[in-house]
Order: C-alpha cells, then structure tokens, then sequence
C-alpha cells in the first residue's frame, strides 16, 4: 500500500467497501491513485517495460498498445441491468436477477486479483464542485484503466476531496486473470470466454469482469454516466444522456448551446469539434459523447459533460473530417488498436496519407497490405484530455452547465429521412428520439450494415424499461414554462442518392444546418409544415460556395414513410403497457399526415 486507508480518506463507508473488496479479490499489493502526472508517468514506465505500452517517438508523452483480438469492443450481449423486477431492465437490456448476479459475481472476483496489484481510482463525473458531479470510485487490476481514467475523468485526490464523506458509486473491475506464483503475465490480460458487464440501478453499483477494453473497463464512461446515471436521473428528475454538446457563435457574436444525440460512430466527435465552412462561425466543444441535463434556477435546461476526455475512433479521422481531433492528439494520447509505423508514430485507415511500409497492424503484428485486412482495427481509439482540444469550451468547466437552445436527434439513415427538421413541439420531439435508427458500424461488437433502432441513441445505455424512458422524456417536457424549452430537430448527414453516393458533404458544411438551427431558435420564420416535421424554407439553409442540389435531401416520399412508420409502429409494440399513449398519440396523427397528404405536396426548395 503507497497509504494507509485512513491516510487516505475519512469516508467510513468507503473504508468498508475498499476492505471487503480486498478481502474478496486478494491482490498482491493495493495502489490508492492520486492522479499525478508523476504517478501516471510511473504506471506507464511499468507498462512499458513489460511490453504492452510503447512510447511513440513521433508523439511526446504519448503511447500505442494493442489489446487481446478478442478484447476489442463494448459487449453488449454480456451487458446486463440488475434490477428487483425484470420488468424494470425492459425489452431491450439484458437483465439478471440482482440475487443470483451477486453469488455469480462474488465467485467470478473471488481471489480474481492473485498475484495483481488493485488499483483504487476515486473519480468525479462533471466539474469538480458542480452540484450536478456525482462521485465514483473504480477498483480495478488493471494499470491500462488507470491511466484511460486519468485523462477521462477528474481522478485522484481531487475526486477524494469533492466526495468528502459523502456517497459514491461503488465500481469494481477485474481482467478476470489471476497471476498464480511465478507466472509470466501477457500484455493484454482478460478473460474472453468469461465477460460480464452488470449494473444494478437500484442500489447504484457496477461490476465487470473479463474485459481491459474501453466501455467495458472504464466504468465511468458508459457504465456509470450513462446506465446509472439514467436510473438516477428518472429518479431526480434530470436527464443523462448520450449526447455531444456544442456551443456555436454566429459572426455576430451570439452564441448559444447545442446537444445532440447520435447513435454509436455516426460522427459525433466530428461534429462536436466542427470546423465551419462558412465564414464568421465559431464551433467551441463542450462534450463529445455524454452530457447530463438539470433544469436550472431560470427554467432552462443546462448541461454539464461528465467527462474529462475523449474516447475517440481513430480511423477515418483526417484533416478533412476532424482537423480540430488530429490537433488535440499531437501529444499526451494513448492509442488502442490502431497501426504502428516503423518510425514511431501512429497510422489508420482514411487519415488522408498512404499507408507506410512496415506497419506493425492493430492486433500487434506485422502489416499485410496484400491481405485485404485494415492496419487499424475499426474500433481502433484515441484517449485524450479534452483540455488539449484547441477548440474545447472554457463554459465546459463551469459547475452550473451550459443553458440548451436545441436538441438535435440524429442516425445514419441512406434514405427516407430529410437533412433537417424540426419538430412541430416537446412531445414530437420525443416521438422524433423515440424513433432514431442507424446503419449500424463497428463500435458494437456485431453485425455491420443492418438498419437498427436507437432510441435516442441510448439502446445500449438505458439503464431502466425504455418505455419508462420515454414516459420521463416526456414529463421533462411538462416541467418548462411556456418558451423556456430546447427545440428539437432531427438531422440525417448520410442520405444517398440512386448513384449509392451520399447527397451532403457532411463535416465543416454541417455548419449551414446549424447555422438554419441558429436562426429558428433566434426566432427566423425559415418553415415549411410537411407530414413529418417542420423542413427549412426554400432558400433559408445558406448554401453560399456549395454545389450541392437540396431537394432530394428533403424529398418526402409517401410510400417510403408508409413504411416507415408501418416498421417504427412495429417496433415501438416492443415496449407493451409501458409505451407511453402521448407517443402512441404522435404516432396516430403522424399517420393520419400521412395519408391525408400527396407526394406532389411535398414542397419545392
Ligand atoms: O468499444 C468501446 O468500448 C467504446 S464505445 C464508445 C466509446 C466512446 C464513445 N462512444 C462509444 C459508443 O459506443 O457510443
Ligand atoms: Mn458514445
């Protein structure tokens, strides 16, 4: 031990936890982290002895590391939501019954930790001093936890301190590889065929065993900000979410605030560090992936991010998708999964120059370019502190949040939904939320190509029934006052036409649609009414410099949407009694707006 538990902290609840933690997973040593730069130094140099971190010549204090090929993405299958009722976990998680998870539990950690150091990570989730940051404290056997915790949460002594002796989420974490006498330790340690990921909403804990990767091992993350965070939030009447926040100034110098939501590697750390096309627009990054929302003392919804950094996808990132992201991991980044050049820097698949000779791949051996195999693996990451983000918002570190304009819902769709459209109030931006799907990618362990539904990009995340989800969406809504409320828009960048290519260039030329978003929440008239929502105005999305046609991002064909709504009435049966009737009412006028129009309706832009 580098401290005595009573040196460390007078919280007599987490003596007691942190006890009976060790006496369950028996580690060889126990580590209280501070959060240093010296004690993040130390780890690393550890790591690197051994093999499984390589410092990057090319990048100062920063480092690659490659994980086990079956260790490579969040897993939902082995995801599961504890609560007392299953009804209460609903149709779309994994749930267990919360009894006999704990005896499984127990002997899954039971002297896990053999011939490992456990670390004790306490972390804050939100502004340190924020009303709105809660608490947690992570024990892991892993060194490559602590060093992600690091840079994507405030860790250490200053997480002890806002805790005081107040309540935490309890997190415990294993790789699930005890060390028996003598064993020699590989670089990624897990445990593959035994993985389970379980929350337990009710009394606010996480455990997970048998994975060192990303969502999965930082419990902070999708564990905690989003499946715990939600219960708690259904319960206090806040909302967290899986959203970016954005905050964007017009050339006149007003700014407001943006959250969005997106399902997984549909772009959202792309456009939360959007570098605009047009000129005099400014794009400051508060968050890219979570932000919880509180009503504030005014009426309105404010937003923190709960995060410190950024796990982000690596491949595909460029100077033409994300030149703000390539700044922001120049130095003090860990890589996962990504290629390894001769040279000593980084690659991956679209970084916009050819792949150089010699690459050492994603899965830590030596490059086939002939093999048709990418040098990244797809879910290939960086982690970053959003503080090098050259963009990132000085509001992002105010405690009280940032105050949301719009909310923006939004998937990867080839066909049927527009560009943009705002909803026609509160309960059919819900219905909107309710209704993301996406063409899913890599990010999920799974299939890739398949259209699947997302509720507001939080199926993998809810932490309760999603139609109780719903139903708190919506009572959010009846808390604001008359005008106080967020708009709401659904947005689709990845429309293509009949040649199979995509119809709107996307990246930097976002801004012309938040640009019309801008003016609609500033009060500008720019709407036509259609069936299924409120569609810019010809001529109102300044498309100043761009050749790009614009109607058939917004045609509106009726036949389509019959289906649509034929497959989205079909899904939303999912949620049974628990499908809220205000939901079920937007569905029944969307239909009847539907029926009642004709495709030569469809206005011209
Ligand atoms: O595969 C993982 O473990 C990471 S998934 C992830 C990471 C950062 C932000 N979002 C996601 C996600 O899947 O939504
Ligand atoms: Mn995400």
């Amino acid at each position: 031990m580098n401290l005595s538990l009573s040196e460390w902290t007078q919280n007599r609840e987490l003596h007691r936890w942190i006890e009976d933690q060790i006496s369950l997973c028996q580690p060889s040593s126990v580590y209280f982290c501070d959060g240093s730069e010296e004690e993040f130094d130390h780890i690393a140099a550890q790591m690197a002895a051994i093999g499984t971190l390589v410092p990057l010549k090319k990048r100062p204090h920063s480092f690659w590391c490659y994980s086990h090929p079956d260790d490579v993405a969040r897993v939902e299958e082995s995801t599961f939501i504890c609560s007392q009722r299953k009804e209460d976990a609903g149709p779309t998680n994994n749930w267990q019954n919360p009894v006999l998870m704990k005896k499984e539990l127990r002997a899954l950690f039971a002297n896990s930790m053999r011939g490992r150091t456990m670390y004790v990570i306490p972390y804050c989730m939100g502004p340190l001093g924020s009303p709105y940051a809660r608490v947690g404290v992570e024990i892991t056997d892993s060194p490559y936890v602590v060093l992600n915790m690091q840079i994507m949460t405030r860790m250490g002594t200053v997480a002890l301190k806002h805790l005081g002796l107040g309540p935490f989420i309890p997190c415990l974490h294993s790789v699930g590889r005890p060390l028996s006498e003598g064993e020699k330790d590989v670089s990624w340690p897990c445990n593959p065929a035994k993985r389970v990921i379980a929350h337990f909403p009710e009394e606010g804990s996480i455990f997970s065993y048998g994975s060192g990767y990303g969502g999965n091992a930082l419990l902070g993350k999708k564990c905690f900000a989003l499946r715990i965070a939600s219960a708690l939030g259904r319960k206090e009447g806040w909302l967290a979410e899986h959203m970016l926040i954005l905050g964007l100034t017009s050339p006149e110098g007003r700014k407001i605030y943006i959250a969005a939501a997106f399902p997984s590697a549909c772009g959202k750390t792309n456009l939360a560090m959007l570098t605009p096309a047009l000129a005099g627009w400014k794009v400051e990054c508060v968050g890219d992936d979570i932000a919880w929302m509180h009503f504030g003392s005014d009426g309105r919804l404010y937003a923190i991010n709960p995060e410190a950094g950024f796990f982000g996808v690596a491949p595909g990132t460029s100077m033409q998708t994300n030149p703000i992201a390539l700044k922001t991991i120049e130095r003090n980044t860990i890589f996962t999964n990504v290629a390894l050049t001769e040279c000593g820097d980084v690659w991956w698949e679209k970084m916009g120059t050819p792949p150089p000779k010699n690459m050492t791949s994603g899965c830590g051996s030596l490059w086939d370019p002939e093999s048709g195999k990418s040098a990244a693996h797809p879910n290939s990451r960086f982690t970053v502190s959003a503080k090098q983000c050259p963009i990132y918002s000085s509001s992002a570190e105010d405690p009280l949040g940032v105050p949301i304009s719009a909310i923006i819902f939004g998937g990867r769709r080839s066909s049927v939904m527009p560009l943009v459209m705002e909803a026609f109030d509160w309960n059919h931006g819900v219905f909107l939320g309710a209704g993301i799907s996406s063409e899913t990618t890599a990010a999920a362990a799974g299939k890739t190509g398949h259209l699947r539904h997302d509720p507001f990009a939080m199926l993998p995340f809810c932490g309760y029934h999603m139609g109780d989800y719903f139903s708190h969406w919506l009572e959010m809504g009846r808390r604001f006052q008359k005008g106080l409320s967020p708009r709401m828009y659904a947005v689709n960048w990845f429309r293509k036409g009949s040649d199979g290519q995509f119809l709107w260039p996307g990246f930097g030329e976002n801004i012309r649609v938040l640009k019309w978003i801008f003016e609609r929440v500033s009060g500008s008239d720019h709407t036509v009414r259609t069936p299924i929502g409120m569609i810019p105005r010809p001529g109102s999305i300044d498309l100043s410099g761009l050749s790009c046609p614009i109607e058939p991002l917004f045609a509106i064909d009726r036949k389509e949407w019959q289906i649509e709504v034929q497959e989205l009435e079909c899904y939303f049966r999912l949620f049974g009694r628990n499908f809220p009737p205000a939901l079920q009412e937007e569905m029944l006028q969307l239909k009847k707006r539907i029926a009642s129009s004709s495709n030569e309706e469809t206005p011209p832009l």
